[in-house]
């Protein structure tokens, strides 16, 4: 391997892969993409993420960072000509802090939205609800979190753009709706609408099929 090669582990529906290459391509990092397979994890994948086995990891330069908002921070420090964190020591930690809500509180309400039936998902679904109005408020003077270009929280936010409309598709549970999170919904879609974003997505219908058997399955094996 080249010393200042940059390998990406990731998997096609990943939106936390997806993070990463998001990144990478703002910054007009060259990079080479493996897609793992997560039933049958390859050795690299393992080596380099002993600790958690998932994806996304980076190499770069031979050395393995894992997880996603490590990896995105790390992207903005080795290649820091245009930054995705603000420049402000108060704004930037403001970005952390709502990357690690979003986190904490957003991913895994939502996922539990996706996995869970009965009672379980209704429990999932009022903290999801309530996860997502406290994003609803935090202040957002331009078409971006970041401003008028894309930043650091539109990359961390940005999956719940594409894979919460397809999973309010496919549980028929409606999380981001025009009229209760209206900044939100406008958020999307500006996201959405930027060419890099766009261009990344996965095809949505292979997306659908393959999040609507995930469930099936995840479910199957929990009754
Ligand atoms: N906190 C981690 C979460 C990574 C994660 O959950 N990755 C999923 C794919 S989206 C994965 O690799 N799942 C495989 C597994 O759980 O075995 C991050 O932000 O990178």
């Amino acid at each position: 391997m080249a010393t200042d090669q940059v390998t990406l582990l990731g998997m096609w529906a990943s939106p936390l892969s997806l993070r990463i290459e998001w990144a990478l391509k703002i910054k007009g990092i060259h990079y080479e993409y493996i897609d793992e397979d997560l039933d049958n994890k390859s050795q690299r994948l393992l080596t380099c993420n002993p600790v958690h086995k998932k994806v996304p990891v980076l190499v770069h330069a031979g050395k393995p960072i894992a997880e996603s908002l490590v990896i995105l921070e790390y992207i903005d420090e080795t290649w820091s000509h245009s930054r995705i964190l603000p420049e402000d020591p108060y704004e930037r930690a403001m970005a952390r802090f709502w990357a690690k809500f979003a986190d904490d509180k957003c991913w895994t309400t939502i996922h539990g939205v996706f996995t869970k039936t009965g009672q379980e998902q209704e429990n999932a679904k009022s903290e999801a609800i309530e996860s997502l109005k406290t994003l609803e408020k935090i202040p957002r003077e331009s078409k971006f979190f970041g401003g008028d270009a894309i930043g650091f929280l539109d990359i961390v936010f940005g999956w719940m753009a594409y894979w919460v409309p397809l999973l309010e598709e496919i549980t028929g549970i409606i999380l981001v709706g025009e009229d209760s999170l209206p900044s939100l919904k406008e958020w999307f879609k500006n996201f959405l609408d930027v060419p890099l974003v766009k261009e990344l997505l996965p095809p949505r219908e292979k997306l659908l099929h393959h999040l609507q058997t995930f469930r099936q399955k995840l479910i199957t094996s929990s009754s």
